[in-house]
């Protein structure tokens, strides 16, 4: 293989990035005083950093690495493809070869009544995509006034003007004005830290309901959709109870409302299914795709539309909505691959018979140590909520996030990528990690927990 090696020393990659490179979600001047971590290669579930250290990336990148770091095939194709048709569009009636094979493969790979897709090149896109997209197809419905959308507090949905203000995320919607019109709130099924006394099929129902009131105190014949996260990710893999999803699809199904369901992590493995809604049994009109569609080896999106959804929109004229890279044939050809990859070496089916449950069995036993109320996990989404004490499911005295920063730092000098949000860990690894990297996981988590207990009894933070 070739390798990239030469470099310049770390601190001058360092200070030239502190110089010139604005960082996403980061403060940056205090990063510029401590120096970013600069990742230089990487290979299976293991990133190598520019001082030459091994670190096990828990996190499969942002969510999107499912098949793991390395696989030659998909550089092979991107070169290819590049050489061939390194760019042309879909706009004006063109198509070329990618686009039309992976919106073909993706239809043969979604849950039944799935044949359509509408290309982007990352999930913020196509949740933009998807507002136009159910406003648009309700007022060719002649039904104008459906243009309202509802979401939850804490649901992640992308950073674009429409992508963040469908999330529910307020530090977000404090900066630049958000969220634009129509879009309301219900709140998020997160037992653990919002139930009190509430079992948590009662809550799950309660939360659930929420969407009905909505519903009434609007109108019906004002809201376009619901949009929702099958497992929230980024909100800190909250996994919602059993009775969540199907209250919430009888309210889908009783009043005239489209459901999208984000797909953008749960999609393409992370559930041990194709995607979340298959590991629910949702019905959704819309799921919106990215990250693992192409492994996050080259940027691609899009919204995949139901039949009935599409047949409105591709009878109601021009769709007045795309995007220059949209299913760029690169990224195309790529995911193209990578879903050969996951079909041909059966690694959703392996993953949820195999190490999923192996994962699951090991992560759940972390629930022991003194440092944690709480471990979920679905497929390999996982997260551990910190607390001070089990029985009350209190939280730390300190602001949100303290405790979680201090055990991220001690799993970063671990070796291993476990981040943090607010008090709650989470892990989301490549769905191609073996038993023997899931112990070697497990050890640098629990030594990690043991470590920022250390620490915040000094600190005096433990009660
Ligand atoms: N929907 C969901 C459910 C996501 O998780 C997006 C849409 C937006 O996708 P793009 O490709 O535009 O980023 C996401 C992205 C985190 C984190 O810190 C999560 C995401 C992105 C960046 C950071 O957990 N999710």
């Amino acid at each position: 293989m070739n390798k990239i090696v030469n470099h310049l020393p770390t601190k001058d990659l360092q200070a030239l990035d502190a110089a010139h490179h604005m960082h996403p979600f980061t403060e940056n001047a205090e990063l510029a005083k401590k120096g970013v971590k600069i990742i230089t290669a990487a290979d299976g579930v293991m990133l190598t950093d520019s001082d030459g250290n091994q670190i096990l990336d828990g996190m499969a990148g942002l969510w999107c690495v499912n098949i793991g770091y390395g696989r030659k095939e998909l550089a092979d194709v991107a070169y290819a493809q590049m050489q061939q048709l390194p760019y042309y569009n879909t706009f004006f009636q063109t198509s070329h070869v990618p686009a039309i094979s992976l919106s073909a493969k993706l239809a043969e790979i979604s849950p039944e009544g799935f044949n359509h897709t509408f290309f982007a090149t990352g999930g913020s896109e196509a949740n933009d995509t998807n507002i136009r997209m159910v406003r648009h197809y309700w007022a060719a419905k002649d039904k104008p006034n459906k243009k309202t959308i509802i979401s939850r507090i804490n649901g992640y949905h992308g950073s674009t003007m429409g992508g963040a203000s469908l999330g529910g995320m307020k530090g977000m919607h404090a900066q630049g004005g958000l969220p634009i019109a129509n879009i309301t709130y219900i709140g998020q099924p997160d037992w653990y830290n919002e139930a009190g006394d509430l079992s948590p099929l009662e809550f799950g129902l309660l939360r659930a309901k929420e969407l009905e009131e909505k519903i009434h105190e609007l109108g019906e014949e004002n809201v376009a959709a619901f949009i929702a996260e099958p497992v929230q990710g980024a909100g800190g893999v909250i996994v919602p109870p059993e009775s969540y999803w199907p209250e919430i699809q009888r309210i889908c199904d009783e009043y005239d409302i489209l459901l999208i369901a984000d797909e953008v992590i749960c999609g393409f493995g992370r559930t041990g299914h194709w995607f979340g809604t298959d590991y629910y049994g949702i019905r959704p009109h819309i799921m919106t795709i990215a990250k693992g569609l192409s492994s996050g080896y080259a940027p691609i999106g899009g919204s995949m539309v139901c039949d009935e959804v599409a047949s409105v929109i591709n009878s109601a004229g021009d769709f007045a909505h795309g995007y220059t890279y949209g299913g760029h044939p690169v990224g195309a050809a790529v995911a193209l691959e990578n879903l050969r990859i996951i079909q041909e070496e059966n690694l959703i089916e392996k993953a949820a018979s195999d190490t999923m449950p192996y994962l699951a069995e090991k992560w759940h036993d972390l629930s022991n140590h003194p440092l944690i109320g709480e471990a979920n996990m679905v497929g390999f989404m996982g997260s551990l909520v910190m607390t001070p004490d089990k029985s009350s499911r209190a939280k730390f005295a300190a602001d949100v996030g303290t405790v979680g920063l201090i055990a991220r730092g001690h799993s970063f000098g671990n070796g291993l990528i476990m981040r943090h949000v607010g008090d709650r860990m989470i892990i989301s690894p490549p769905i191609t990690i073996s038993r023997s990297e899931i112990d070697t996981l497990i050890n640098l988590a629990s030594k990690s927990l043991d470590e920022t207990l250390a620490d915040i009894k000094d600190q005096g933070l433990y009660k």
